[in-house]
């Protein structure tokens, strides 16, 4: 692997989830392979466990690590090429992203949607210009429509629960929206409806009207604006708020009625429920569910760190 942007870098997902799974029995059976070898980590946004998670997978495999709160301790970045920066951005993406790229082996980079112009947004403007003037294999932690990391993570952690409740070959797996009172980024719901569509599972979006997905990360998911119908039978609900992708960034809905509770999982196949963290407790999910034995919270966040191995042993392995 050269990159990991999408799961379209990953050529064996089945693979991948292996080595993760294997490093979670034996973290360090692979400390030497990052000695000497630096990773930079590079913050647009505020992170928890994508720092911490990703740090501790790079100190397993013997890696150094920096850490760089670009957003608060760097200098304001230009991306646009040509103009006269006679405001407030102090430095251009194409010097700053060249020097980490002299400092680091491997560059992990979160830079979240502006959500103002759509087209900025999903031709990932600023992490195709990082990846394009740094020059070493760039990891992402976030970008403006995807969270490949977390989907690793995610996917993992549906494949180590799948065969908990009944013998389930092919859970029944539903994405469903559920209230905020900002406008969040559709990236977590891309991404994960992205590596759903290539898992062993029944596929299922179920979200209010207006908060279609992305076509080309939606793919041929079922889809259904009615949340009960999406529920029924299911081993795994996966709860994320995003705000409108056709109606870019905009919040057309705050429906309570979309928060799931105890009642609702009624109807599931006593679904165990995801959601990527940071939560907003009796916004997004109820407290019931959160601090109940179906949530899978913990785990998902804990398989963070095995995901991120993986992924740094696919990309030393090949430099
Ligand atoms: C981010 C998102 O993409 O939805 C990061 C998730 C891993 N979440 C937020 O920005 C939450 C912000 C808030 O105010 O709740």
């Amino acid at each position: 692997m050269k990159q990991f942007t999408s799961v379209v870098d990953v050529s064996d997902i089945d693979k991948l989830v292996k080595t993760a799974l294997a490093y979670k029995k034996s973290p360090y059976s692979d400390k030497k392979l990052g000695e000497n070898k630096t990773i930079g980590l590079i913050f647009l946004n505020p992170s928890l466990r994508t720092r911490l998670s990703t740090q501790k997978a790079a100190l397993n495999l013997g890696m150094n690590v920096m850490v760089m709160n670009m957003d608060k301790e760097g200098w304001a970045l230009e991306t646009q090429d040509g103009v006269v920066m006679n405001y407030t951005t102090v430095e251009h993406i194409k010097e700053a992203a060249a020097v980490m790229g002299q400092y680091c082996d491997i560059l992990g980079v979160r830079s979240f949607p502006k959500l103002v112009d759509k087209e900025e947004d999903y031709t990932e403007d600023f992490f195709n210009k990082f990846i394009k003037y740094c020059g070493v294999p760039v990891v992402s932690l976030e970008s403006a429509t995807l969270h490949p990391l977390q989907s690793l993570a995610d996917t993992i952690t549906i494949e180590e629960y799948k065969n908990t409740n009944v013998i389930v070959s092919k859970p029944k797996v539903v994405l469903t929206w559920a209230p905020h009172i900002k406008p969040l980024p559709q990236a977590v719901a891309n991404s994960f409806a992205e590596w759903m569509n290539r898992a062993e599972v029944d596929f299922v979006i179920t979200h209010p009207t207006g908060y279609n997905l992305a076509p080309k990360f939606a793919g041929n998911a079922k889809v259904t604006h009615n949340q009960n119908e999406a529920l029924r039978n299911a081993d795994f609900v996966y709860v994320k708020n995003w705000s409108c992708y056709e109606d870019y960034g905009k919040i057309l809905s705050q429906d309570s009625n979309w928060m799931l509770t105890n009642e609702k999982l009624k109807i599931t196949n006593q679904a165990k429920v995801m959601h990527c963290l940071p939560v907003r407790r009796n916004i997004e999910l109820s407290d019931e569910i959160l601090d109940g034995t179906n949530s899978l919270v913990l785990q998902q966040a804990s398989n963070r760190v095995w995901a991120a191995q993986a992924v740094l042993k696919e990309i030393l392995t090949n430099m």
